[in-house]
């Protein structure tokens, strides 16, 4: 952030924490109807137990299966992971559970330091839990019991929470934005050399490093340059590209540009298109930026695996108001939108849900997530980029945003929208006017992406509109 910006945010920041209260009040139904669905214990055995010792269980997109497990003291969870990301399988308050696995992998998982009594079970990715991954263990005793005081409350029941405390923590995450972490993705990637044939020479070094999403939360990124987002390239149309990959990861890689129109040879889906980048190795993609591209780049060869984990970036061939055209001098559902646009700011947001990285915006979730800043009666641009594995519909409060391209390609029939729907792969470039000033929520509407128990996190950032 510039530090003229970062003067308007401080500035903002009480009127941020006035306006985002909305979202919060709509958090207190949310935690309720989660917690109803994962309904009440197994009811204890009596006499000498009769509770299996082995008990396989079933992790997948938002579901723990079965929910509600009876086993035997010292017994053996076999935790198999059917979804299509990473889950895994912890006790709550135990600190017994599963290291994260990937789709497919199974782990058995030793309950022997566990008490008989009632425990629950989660997956500890953030807002899993509240999506539904949430279960009941019942440990039973060698003598068929389970003591009274583990047994008596019904997991996600009203007993369960602490009201004031579920206050506390929603207050406490939303007057932390917006925070300091390390790190910034999206940086813009200067050529490192241009020929004299006038070939714009990048690289980009695919690693494994530490990424902090939000405050205190490191983890193990896949990603280019050392940035997540990786950093954005942007050319011009007609312009000769050659990107130099060094791939220092610990397995193959390739890197496909999405929405980048390229010879069949470097389109980047290894061994397909090319042979694979193998770990130490480096290749060079070459091509021709022909058409106009609100495009990204990514890797592909087990792109399950690395997306969520970081390994995406922006391409951007062109500008917006010349090669990508606004809707200017036109009437749209009774807005009529200026001949001549004086475009402050353009801002990509990248989006991600799963793997290392979670749900997120540009590499980070809320409260480190950036505030957009503008003067009222600005018009911004935000382009929006799924790189996650799931849809996000993204909702600017108070606002409209005016729908001009999608993937890059100019609509003939724009149209406003207050939530913008965008599935994997897709690209969403919208335009806005602030013309309300405050500080306005700015959130993907799933909103188990959006706010967890612990509070506000993930997908959710704010317009500052600062008064003219
Ligand atoms: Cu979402």
């Amino acid at each position: 952030m510039s530090e003229a910006n970062e003067e308007r945010t401080m500035g903002a920041i009480a009127t941020a924490v006035v306006a985002l209260v909305a979202l919060v009040l709509s958090g207190g139904a949310l935690i309720v109807a989660a917690g109803a669905t994962t309904g009440a214990p197994a009811a204890p055995t009596a006499g000498s137990s009769t509770a299996a010792k082995n008990v396989s269980v079933n992790l997948s997109e938002f579901d723990i299966s079965p929910g509600n497990i009876e086993i035997a003291v010292g017994g053996t969870l076999s935790v198999t992971n059917v979804g299509a990301i990473d889950h895994d399988l912890a006790i709550a308050g135990s600190g017994v559970g599963t290291p994260m696995l990937a789709n497919g992998q199974s782990y058995d998982l030793d309950l022997s330091d566990l008490e008989p009594g009632v425990y629950q079970m989660l997956c500890t990715i953030p807002g899993h839990d509240s999506a539904g991954m949430t279960g009941t263990l019942t440990v039973v005793g060698e003598d068929g019991q389970v003591p009274d005081e583990h047994a008596d409350h019904a997991v996600g029941g009203a007993d369960q929470y602490d009201w004031d405390a579920l206050d506390a923590a929603m207050h406490d995450s939303i007057v932390a934005f917006p925070a300091e972490t390390e790190g910034l993705g999206n940086q813009l990637l200067e050529p490192e050399e241009v020929l004299d044939d006038g070939t714009k020479v990048f690289r980009l070094v695919a690693s494994i490093f530490d990424w902090e999403t939000e405050p205190g939360r490191v983890v193990e990124a896949w990603g280019y340059n050392e940035q997540v987002p990786g950093p954005m390239i942007k050319v011009d149309v007609g312009d000769n590209v050659r990107v130099i990959v060094d791939n220092e990861l610990p397995m193959g890689t390739d890197v496909h540009w999405h929405g980048v129109r390229v010879p069949n040879d470097q389109d980047g889906v290894a061994p397909l298109t090319q042979p694979l980048i193998e770990s130490g190795e480096s290749f060079i993609y070459e091509f021709v930026a022909r058409e106009p591209s609100i495009g990204m780049y990514h890797a592909h060869h087990h792109g399950q695996m690395k997306l969520p984990n970081g390994m995406f970036g922006v391409f951007q061939i062109g500008d917006v108001g010349e090669d990508i055209p606004l809707p200017t001098g036109r009437t749209i559902s009774g807005k009529d939108i200026p001949d001549e646009i004086d475009i402050v700011a353009e801002i990509p947001m990248v989006l991600n849900d799963a793997g290392n990285i979670g749900y997120s915006i540009n590499g980070k979730g809320w409260p480190a997530t950036e505030p957009i800043v503008v003067d009222e009666g600005d018009w911004f641009v935000v382009h929006y980029y799924n790189e996650g594995l799931q849809i996000h519909p993204m909702h600017l409060h108070q606002m409209p945003q005016l729908v001009f391209a999608k993937d890059g390609f100019a609509l003939d029939a724009p149209q406003w929208e207050d939530t913008v729907k965008v599935a994997p792969g897709e690209r969403y470039s919208v335009l806005v006017q602030a013309t309300d000033p405050g500080a306005w929520a700015f959130h993907c509407h799933i909103l188990t992406h959006a706010e967890r128990h612990e509070g506000m996190f993930g997908m959710v950032t704010a317009l500052i509109v600062n008064e003219a």
